[in-house]
């Protein structure tokens, strides 16, 4: 990269667009001077990926969500440009990371799938294998969160305030999508995804929905203002927010639109694109292309694909569906009930009657085929597509779809034993496993520069960084003393960093000679942060009871968002706020621990918190986490686990080791053996403890003002609420392990070396987690392509 070029482009840019010299611009002015320039350098070499693309087969990547976070810092990452750049701006006397601090996170995703999603785009690029992207381009992203009164609020998250240097508009790439009421613009915005090295640059493609007519001239005329902007608006709309809230019926009516929307304009991309180059045979399609349907929210593709083939390329629809049977392949990333969509029958009649009518027949398609292998009708029952007025689409996915995967061992042995386990007596040869990854490039080399730096060193190369099963290596320094006081004085200066981050941000001062125990992620009661706090709570208890308990000084960091309609998971946010609250006001306890929650946990933030955790917290109810990720990124920064045996725990501890963990609580079997007859109450009743605990919800302890606020939750965990069984999530039954298991924590960390030890084998064997493993299985294992040479 021309460091002189740069320079000249940014003052160009400075010049043009704003009017004066970079030497005044602003910082957010800098970032967007800066990333065009970076722009400019890597223009042609995406060209060329693109181009190269074309001769082979490539998998096509939709998903509702993309939970990108900020590009430029690493963008030069990637590029392996990030000190040549921050030399190059400290001759301008710009420092680096104030521009990196300046852009917002492109949050279009909510949680663990849409950062799955960002994961698998950076591997495939650095992978140089032939995928493309396809999302939305959401004008707000996830909500912005704050508290205020103690509880969690949300704001609009305007992720475009500063221009959006990351994407190029391709109008000529236009195509319109029809829903019965309405037809619309959709435009892609392409977002180059530079894969490590800078070599290869692959393409995520976000689709913006736009009016076919700015505003309608003649109601204007007639100073109908409003009137004249509702087309418009009502477009717009469509990809205005990350899942609209869907309570209600026109809420449902605009997801339902939007998924239409990403799919059909998706869809028709792919098959103008397969028409130019190949003509209009369709036979050779699933030749060329392997479509990866991220969760069901995608699935319309499918029947969108066949009403493409059989009313505009005139196919049969027995010709479409085979072929569709061929393409597509769906990836299933939860079990929880509420999760799979079951979308009105009526819903979709009314916005796409003939997708309706073709899911229609996708389902006799299916019947037809359960009839000739003999099932009887109670049986074909538990398969259909359309029943009771509802479509499944998880249905829909895998009777189509050539193979279907979960994200973990765990997680997929559960779907083919009970979830699914009608499907996969079916379809045994469909199922897969693929275990999740992270990409180790965002998660240590750009997040822990520090780590990065020393692993390198030790290992002689930078080569880890794209093949991280090279860090077992590092398992040779296990008793290196050298090696593991400079792990510490890594971990410190992290903690210190992220100390200093949270007093600007949140104003809250924290120890970095505290340990800190960190559990960051969406908030869900599955998730069970609500245990966490009720532990929390017991050692308020405890240490007011005797402040000579012997426990490290402990900082319990959470982060996490609730989703804005779902009340109890905000009433969690508000009682772990509670508690950190009632321990600042008690002297004898607040010397000894703290809570901070912080605000607006986001990608960025994570960056921040991970590489300065000294335990991880991955506590969920056995068999409820699909996989997890974050559990991956926190060992891969050298926290051990501390946690169930759920999702992908079950492999980081079979990697690294139950010796380095802190693996406790009920398994699988075992809440499956309890759940006919689990009474909690008498948890509460037997352990005077947990008792304490509890009536702390409703006694004033946590809520001075006994506004009642935490009833609720208390209720839930005792006597159930709305046709709800009581804990459902097992609290108290795994209180008590819980306890036992994080006082055998406060015991270990005692002995600074061991802990060192435990934390360089979680980094050491943390290889099989990387998202360069696991894309390069769904390339080889699921769509058929390779890497380009
Ligand atoms: C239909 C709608 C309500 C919905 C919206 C978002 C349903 C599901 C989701 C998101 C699910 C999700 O993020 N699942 C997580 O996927 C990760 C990546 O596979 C897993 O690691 C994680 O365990 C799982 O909860």
């Amino acid at each position: 990269m021309e460091k002189q070029s740069i320079k000249e482009y940014m003052e160009m840019y400075c010049k043009m667009t704003y009017g004066k010299t970079v030497k005044h611009a602003t910082t957010a002015e800098v970032w967007s001077a800066l990333s065009t320039a970076i722009m400019s350098q890597i223009v042609d070499r995406w060209y060329v990926t693109n181009k190269a693309y074309k001769s082979q087969k490539m998998a096509f990547y939709i998903s509702a969500e993309y939970l990108m976070g900020r590009a430029l810092g690493n963008n030069l990452i990637n590029l392996q440009e990030y000190d040549q750049v921050k030399d190059l701006l400290k001759e301008l006397n710009i420092n680096l990371n104030e521009v990196e601090e300046m852009e917002e996170d492109a949050a279009l995703g909510n949680g663990g799938l849409g950062r799955l999603a960002a994961c698998f785009m950076d591997s495939s690029a650095t992978m140089h294998l032939p995928v493309q992207g396809y999302g939305l381009r959401y004008r707000n992203g996830l909500f912005k969160q704050c508290f205020k009164n103690g509880e969690q609020v949300e704001e609009a998250d305007e992720w475009l305030k500063y221009g959006d240097p990351w994407s190029i508009r391709k109008e000529a790439d236009m195509v319109y999508i029809n829903f019965s009421d309405m037809k619309v613009k959709a435009i892609p915005y392409d977002v180059p995804i530079i894969g490590f090295g800078g070599a290869t640059i692959n393409t995520l493609r976000l689709w913006q929905a736009e009016p076919l007519c700015e505003f309608d001239f003649n109601l204007y005329n007639n100073q109908q203002y409003d009137k004249a902007l509702e087309q418009k608006n009502r477009t717009e709309d469509i990809t205005r927010v990350l899942y609209p809230n869907d309570s209600t019926e026109q809420g449902k009516l605009l997801r339902l639109r939007q998924q239409y929307f990403l799919v059909s304009a998706s869809v028709q991309d792919m098959v103008r694109d397969f028409k130019r180059r190949h003509g209009n045979v369709f036979d050779d399609f699933a030749k060329w292309h392997a479509v990866q349907l991220n969760d069901t929210h995608p699935v319309l593709a499918i029947p969108e694909f066949i009403r493409i083939l059989v009313d505009e390329e005139g196919e049969s629809f027995e010709k479409a569906l085979g072929t569709a049977r061929k393409v597509f392949a769906y990836t299933n990333h939860t079990i929880l009930q509420e999760a799979l969509e079951k979308w009105d029958a009526y819903l979709m009649q009314k916005l796409f009657p003939r997708i309706y009518q073709i899911i229609e027949q996708i389902d006799a398609a299916l019947v037809q085929e359960l009839r000739e292998k003999g099932y009887s009708d109670d049986r074909i029952n538990m398969y259909h597509i359309i029943k009771e007025g509802k479509v499944h689409m998880a249905h829909m996915a895998i009777y189509v779809g050539f193979a279907i995967n979960g994200v973990a061992k765990l997680h997929t042995e559960i779907l083919k034993n009970t979830e699914l386990h009608h499907w996969y007596e079916l379809y045994p040869y469909k199922f897969q496993n693929k275990t999740n990854g992270i990409t180790p490039r965002r998660w240590l080399v750009l997040a822990n520069q520090e780590l990065s730096s020393l692993i390198t060193e030790k290992l002689g190369s930078n080569e880890w960084m794209m093949d991280l099963s090279l860090l077992k290596q590092l398992t040779k320094f296990v008793e290196d003393d050298e090696v593991l006081e400079r792990l510490q004085s890594i971990k410190y200066t992290k903690k210190c960093q992220l100390a200093e981050c949270i007093k600007a941000r949140e104003g809250i001062e924290i120890d970095p000679n505290s340990l800190f125990d960190v559990q960051v992620k969406r908030l869900h009661e599955y998730k069970r942060q609500l245990l966490n706090a009720m532990y929390i709570l017991d050692l308020y208890f405890r240490l007011k009871e005797n402040p000579n308990l012997d426990i490290p000084k402990v900082t319990f960091i959470f982060g996490a968002k609730a989703f804005p309609g779902y009340y109890r998971a905000k009433s969690v946010i508000k009682l772990i706020l509670a508690i950190g609250d009632l321990i600042n006001r008690t002297p004898e306890v607040k010397d000894k621990i703290q809570v901070v929650f912080v605000t607006n946990y986001s990608v960025s933030y994570a960056e921040r918190i991970i590489p300065a955790a000294d335990l991880s917290k991955q506590i969920s109810t056995a068999g409820k986490e699909a996989s997890g990720t974050g559990n991956m990124k926190l060992m891969l920064n050298g926290a051990p686990t501390f946690g169930t045996y759920d999702g992908a725990n079950v492999e980081i501890v079979a990697e690294s080791g139950e010796e380095n963990n802190f693996i406790f609580g009920l398994r699988v079997e075992d809440i499956n053996n309890l759940r006919n007859n689990y009474n909690p109450k008498e948890y509460y009743d037997k352990s005077p403890d947990l008792k304490r605990v509890l009536d702390a919800f409703i006694d004033g302890t946590l809520d001075p003002a006994n506004t009642g606020c935490f009833r609720d939750l208390y209720e839930a965990l005792l006597v159930g609420k709305n046709w709800e069984r009581p804990d459902q999530y097992y609290l108290l039954a795994d209180f008590k392990a819980f306890k036992a298991m994080q006082d055998k924590v406060f015991e270990c960390y005692k002995d600074r070396r061991k802990w060192a030890q435990m934390s360089l084998m979680n980094i050491a064997n943390s290889g099989a987690f990387s998202s360069d493993r696991t894309i390069m299985q769904y390339a080889s294992e699921i769509w058929g392509i390779s890497p380009i040479s």
